[in-house]
């Protein structure tokens, strides 16, 4: 039998010439122009509900989440088939502390083959979560269907914006496709006592995203640069509308789409203030008018919307895409009420402690290439994935830096590079120092077409097997990964 990736082989040349076009729906008269025929801004936004364990003790959280092929409400009379985390999607958020352990039995309810075609297997990944290898969702450590396994997540690391998603081998595009994504919410007593907007005005924000067919249902193609869609949908509600007070409200923005990037930048202008990315807080919050976001890079900001009258509204948007695009609009802010705001946003954040190159015992140099015209595997010092293939052995305890150098066929792709295991620090891209947002805790660095980044971070606490690899999703499945392996 194929594997999916050969599959994708010989589908991607066909796909961009020809099968995304033929999915498009007909357009019905006076809906918006995107796939899913859905107004902007008429749906509310739904914030994923907060997971309650199942049982506590003095030092661990327990929780149980299934896996299961389901239908939602996404466009209203219609019924769109998803593969959620608890029946939704985005699954239900967890809100964890360091220094508790959380632990979470996840029951994989699928069938042997799943929405997309794609494997019944399924793998969970915390995304940016420190972890042993046995907890960390390595592609081939699979649950089948109707079997179950327990990850354990020590929460012994600095507080960030984590996120849960699919990660089996070959099929991570179309699981976090058709639904398997959530939050990871992670805090300490530290940024607690910092007074940050909190309660119902601290809001995660995941940004998708989709294509839809006419009966309502996603449409998937696999094409081997990366599935785009032409509907934004936003915590799972196409272009969703969101009722704010005149005050602070601090968003957990997450880019969970498998391949577009977004520039995210308010209709007014206005600027608003990022307090970190995937790693956790910066030293200090730093203030822009737009922050762009690869595949899987999260943006933790504060919007003040104190100045906006009651009865205006403010639209997020995506300014890398022109004005008539119908992913240009990604959501609505509605100012509705006044409220009062004792949260602040304070002149430091965290201590943070830069990594010194000098440190580093090795340098490690990775070759991104492949994909082209014909639909090629991508690859990573000119391989595909192989799970048994062991590409890097950092020691335990060490400083490494990591060279990603991107080939780049004929202009090429960027290729957002996710690390397992560890945060890193940027150290440059394309030889220049990162923006002063991008110089924090990261897990995720977004290189260059043609270009390269270097990165630097340290082993700690646990070894075994994990892996790196694009978060352009169908560049993984078709197989930009590669194993390394922390050794003591
Ligand atoms: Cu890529």
């Amino acid at each position: 039998m194929a594997t999916r990736r050969e599959v994708l082989k010989a589908l991607g040349a066909l796909s961009a010439a020809g099968a995304s076009a033929a999915l498009l729906p007909l357009k019905a008269f006076g809906a918006s122009n995107d796939s899913s025929g859905v107004a902007s801004f008429t749906q509310p936004l739904r914030v994923p509900p907060v997971l309650t364990p199942t049982s506590a003790t003095s030092t661990t959280d327990y929780y149980d989440m299934q896996i299961a092929q389901t239908t939602a409400t996404i466009i209203p009379g219609k019924s769109t088939p998803i593969i959620g985390y608890n029946g939704m999607t985005p699954g239900p958020t967890i809100r964890a502390r360091v220094g508790r352990e959380a632990v979470v039995n996840f029951y994989n309810g699928l069938p042997t083959t799943t929405l997309g075609g794609a494997t019944g297997n399924t793998v969970v990944h915390l995304h940016g979560g420190h972890a042993p290898s046995a907890s960390d969702g390595f592609p081939t450590d699979y649950i089948n269907p109707g079997s179950n396994r327990t990850y354990t997540y020590p929460n012994n690391q600095v507080p960030a914006t984590l996120w849960y998603h699919d990660h089996v081998m070959d099929d991570t595009a179309p699981h976090v496709w058709y639904g398997l994504a959530g939050f990871y919410l992670l805090t300490d007593s530290v940024e607690e006592a910092l007074n940050l907007p909190s309660g119902a005005y601290e809001v995660p924000l995941v940004i998708q995203d989709r294509r839809f067919n006419t009966s309502g249902a996603l449409a998937y193609s696999g094409t081997n640069n990366g599935e785009t869609g032409d509907a934004v949908l936003v915590n799972g509600v196409v272009q969703p509308y969101f009722s704010v007070a005149k005050r602070k409200y601090r968003f957990r923005v997450l880019n969970g789409s498998n391949s577009r990037q977004y520039r995210l930048a308010l209709s007014n202008g206005a600027s608003f203030k990022v307090l970190g990315m995937e790693g956790g807080l910066l030293a200090a919050p730093v203030t822009v008018t737009n922050i762009t976001l690869a595949p899987a890079e999260r943006a933790d900001i504060v919007i003040d919307f104190s100045g906006i009258a009651v009865g205006s509204n403010v639209t997020l948007r995506n300014t890398l895409v022109g004005s008539t695009s119908t992913l240009y609009n990604l959501m609505r802010f509605n100012v509705t009420t006044t409220a009062t705001d004792t949260s602040v946003v304070p002149s430091t954040l965290r201590p943070f402690t830069k990594l010194n190159a000098a440190d580093a015992v090795a340098t490690r140099t990775f070759t991104l290439g492949g994909g082209g015209m014909m639909g090629g595997a991508w690859t990573i010092n000119g391989a595909v994935f192989n799970p048994n293939t062991v590409i890097a052995s950092p020691k335990l305890g060490t400083t490494e830096i990591w060279q990603f150098n991107n080939g780049g066929m004929m202009g090429g792709m960027n290729h957002p590079i996710h690390i397992h295991d560890v945060m890193f620090q940027i150290l440059d891209i394309n030889g220049a120092a990162p923006a002063a947002t991008h110089a924090g805790w990261k897990d995720t660095v977004n290189v260059p077409a043609g270009g390269s980044a270097r990165v630097i971070m340290k082993f700690t606490d646990y070894t075994g097997k994990y892996v790196l690899h694009c978060h352009n999703l169908e560049h993984e499945d078709n197989s930009m990964m590669a194993r390394f392996d922390v050794v003591p």
